[in-house]
């Protein structure tokens, strides 16, 4: 079954996706104008399922994310101001500074403590699964994660869970690794699975599992969907395999804006694009979706450029604020902190 979405709906899910975009892409010229962040993952590239899943969610919904996590905070809602102070250390953000960009959540908006374990959101998720069917709450748990995940133990232990306790689970594996050299190039790892379809390592479990284009937010929704309507039926988890190409940005073991700025017009005058970039833009699912809108009449030119450069000047304010916003002070080091 697919729904179509309204106009309205359409737009706002461009609205996020450039939100996604330009964020990540601040804060790799922020950190290239040399402030320093340390070391940070970005969604570029992968907004497509981040955006289209989240926006379906229910505000008692909750969601675990991992090192990669800006995208799924940005989605649900948080506060660009805030999380960029947060990326940034400073105590304005939503962790006071102290989780950074590999701990960052937001409590207030369902999101479960973000693990950068490789793995950890995947128990976090379902625990989160197992407290709502206990307490008898309407309440579904997505978990976000990375096919390196599938090389951990936790995995299979907390899907084996999900899927004897029938919890309301959805299991969002964002399987990036097309195109990526891995390690062994110098590159950010890529996972080294021996199986290529992650939908067949599940089956035997009896979770219904599903691969789907991760840079088609259509079809995203569709499965997201049926997952949703699943675990809130009381049928229990699925598993879900969005698929994208890596960014050529995210290859390296930080990231660089390898393929320039992302021009929105590259969706109706494709010979804007730069010929080393072709390939790349050509999957990209932030332009193939503008195109989309264009030619089913839903936006016009002018009215994706204004909506991009209205999230491009709100930004830019909130960087401003989180580079101008001061470090926690020294005195309050052992505050809200297990040590
Ligand atoms: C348990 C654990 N082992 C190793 C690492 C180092 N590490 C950080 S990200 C990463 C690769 C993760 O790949 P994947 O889960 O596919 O996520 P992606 O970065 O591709 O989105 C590794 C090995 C870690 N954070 N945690
Ligand atoms: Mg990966």
């Amino acid at each position: 079954m697919t729904s179509e979405l309204n106009q309205q709906e359409a737009m706002e899910l461009l609205r996020t996706m450039l939100l996604i975009r330009r964020f990540e892409e601040g804060l790799i010229q922020t950190q290239k104008s040399g402030i320093s962040i340390g070391h940070f993952h970005v969604y570029i590239g992968q907004e497509c399922t981040g955006a289209a899943a989240i926006a379906l969610l229910e505000p008692q919904d909750k969601i675990a994310t991992t090192h990669r996590n800006h995208g799924h905070l940005l989605a649900r809602g948080a506060d660009p101001r805030r999380l960029y102070a947060e990326i940034l250390g400073k105590a304005a953000g939503y962790n006071k500074g102290k989780g950074g960009t590999l701990h960052a959540t937001v409590a207030g908006l369902g999101f479960l403590s973000t693990s950068a374990l490789v793995g950890g959101a995947v128990p976090l998720a379902v625990g989160a699964g197992f407290a709502a069917k206990q307490l008898g709450e309407r309440c579904v748990s997505v978990g976000f994660f990375g096919d390196g995940v599938l090389e951990e133990g936790v995995f299979f232990e907390s899907l084996n869970m999900a899927s004897l306790w029938k919890l309301p689970v959805v299991f969002m594996c964002e399987n990036n690794s097309a195109g990526a050299l891995g390690q062994s190039a110098g590159e950010y790892p890529g996972s080294t699975i021996a199986t290529k379809q992650l939908i067949d390592v599940v089956a035997p479990f009896g979770v219904p599992a599903s691969a789907v284009d991760g840079g088609d937010p259509r079809a995203v929704r569709d499965v997201t969907q049926q997952a949703l309507a699943r675990a809130r039926n009381g049928g229990g988890p699925t598993f879900i395999e969005a698929r994208t190409v890596r960014w050529p940005g995210s290859r390296p073991l930080w990231p660089e804006l390898s393929t320039g700025e992302t021009d929105v017009a590259f969706a109706w005058e494709p010979d804007r694009i730069p010929m080393a970039h072709r390939d790349w833009f050509a999957n990209d699912g932030l332009i193939r979706y503008v195109r989309q809108l264009f030619d089913a009449k839903l936006a016009n030119t002018k009215e994706i450029l204004a909506l991009d450069a209205t999230v491009r000047a709100d930004l830019a304010k909130a960087m401003r604020f989180a580079i101008e916003a001061p470090y926690p002070d020294p005195a309050s080091a052992l505050d809200d902190v297990f040590a």
